[in-house]
């Protein structure tokens, strides 16, 4: 629930990562620092977003815009924003995103030894809302180095079980910007102050209900999946026995959207494999991982059916993966169906 409190006793961001910080006096302050650009670029992101409607109607996306600069695509723009936050810092050793077909490593002057930390993301998930003005997020994952010890970092360091992560996180563009993250001491939400340009804490400590009011599935695809996936949906819908009761849907199409409400209110969320994606729809690593490592902070859990997504060892950068994720007795349920024979 959002904290009420005085006015004048806000708890930014930054505050929040530095107390945090404290707890572990072995910490460089690198990752805090690390979270803060991610910070920056959420605030420039935010911004843009907000805009988008104004942006469609002062021309096209790739045309000049009335300030003479050249628009970009919100999506290629978000990429970019995130790149450019960190790549200068010194803190990370290679970035790797949806956009782009390969890892990017990130050049380090000859006397330094190049970053610490590997940061994963999808700069603007669900960008296909974009137009009809419906919530959109960016997700990021940061691993430590482990393929590599100095210079630039490779595609082997990202390809890391989502285990290993030390921090991962969403920001969800939705009624307001929303800034989720987890270091794996829980999961604290912050909310951005677009008077003051600055995300304050607004949800501490998000537990996620054992639970769900909800479950949320793109129920077009049902004759594309295999009986176990229809009888774990079917059973969400109508209830069965005593092993789980019906559920009311939400799905919006936006995993970070479709995530968070889940998060909050107790839901579970299906992308599974299908016919036409036999491997599922969403990436491993840049959203699936993340999103675990969240939601299992939260209390709740996340699979593919047959294995916790957290303990899945990718062997591609764009990996695919099916994926159900929330409330751990609803999760418990799924795996328990998808696993009998
Ligand atoms: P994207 O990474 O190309 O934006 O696609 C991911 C999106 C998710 O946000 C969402 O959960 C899913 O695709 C919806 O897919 P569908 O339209 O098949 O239901
Ligand atoms: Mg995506």
């Amino acid at each position: 629930m959002a904290r009420s409190q005085s006015p004048t006793s806000v708890i930014t961001i930054e505050r929040f990562i530095m107390e945090q910080e404290r707890l572990h006096p072995e910490a460089t302050g690198e990752l805090s620092n690390l979270l803060y650009d991610l910070c920056l670029a959420a605030k420039i992101i935010s911004r843009q977003v907000r805009r988008a409607g104004l942006t469609d109607i002062l021309g096209e996306f790739g045309a000049i815009n009335v300030q003479g600069e050249v628009q970009q695509k919100l999506d290629v723009f978000a990429n970019e924003t995130v790149r450019h936050s960190v790549e200068h810092t010194g803190r990370v050793c290679v970035v790797a995103s949806e956009e782009d077909e390969h890892p990017i490593p990130v050049q380090v002057r000859a006397d330094r030894r190049g970053g610490k930390y590997v940061l994963l993301y999808d700069p603007l998930d669900g960008s296909t809302n974009i137009g009809v003005n419906v919530s959109i997020g960016t997700i990021f994952s940061i691993h430590r180095r482990s393929a590599t010890k100095k210079g630039p970092g490779s595609l082997a360091d990202c390809l890391q079980k989502g285990r290993a992560q030390v921090a991962a996180g969403y920001i969800l563009y939705g009624s307001s910007t929303m800034l989720v993250y987890t270091t794996g001491q829980g999961v604290h939400g912050f909310t951005l102050d677009p008077t003051i340009g600055e995300f304050l804490l607004s949800h501490p400590d998000i537990r996620s209900p054992d639970v769900g009011t909800y479950y949320s599935v793109n129920e077009s695809h049902w004759n594309r999946w295999a009986p176990g996936i229809q009888r774990v949906v079917g059973a969400f819908k109508n209830g069965d026995g005593g092993k789980v009761e019906a559920k009311n849907a939400r799905y919006i199409g936006s995993l970070v959207a479709d995530i968070h409400r889940n998060l909050m209110s107790g839901g579970v969320f299906l992308y599974p494999a299908d016919t036409m994606s036999p491997h599922g729809k969403l990436r491993l690593l840049y959203e699936a991982a993340p999103l675990a490592f969240v939601v299992e902070q939260a209390g709740g859990a996340a699979t593919d059916g047959k294995r916790d997504i957290l303990d899945i060892k990718p062997t591609e950068l764009h990996q695919r993966t099916p994926l159900i994720i929330g409330s751990r007795r609803d999760v418990a349920y799924a795996s328990a169906v998808l696993g009998e024979k």
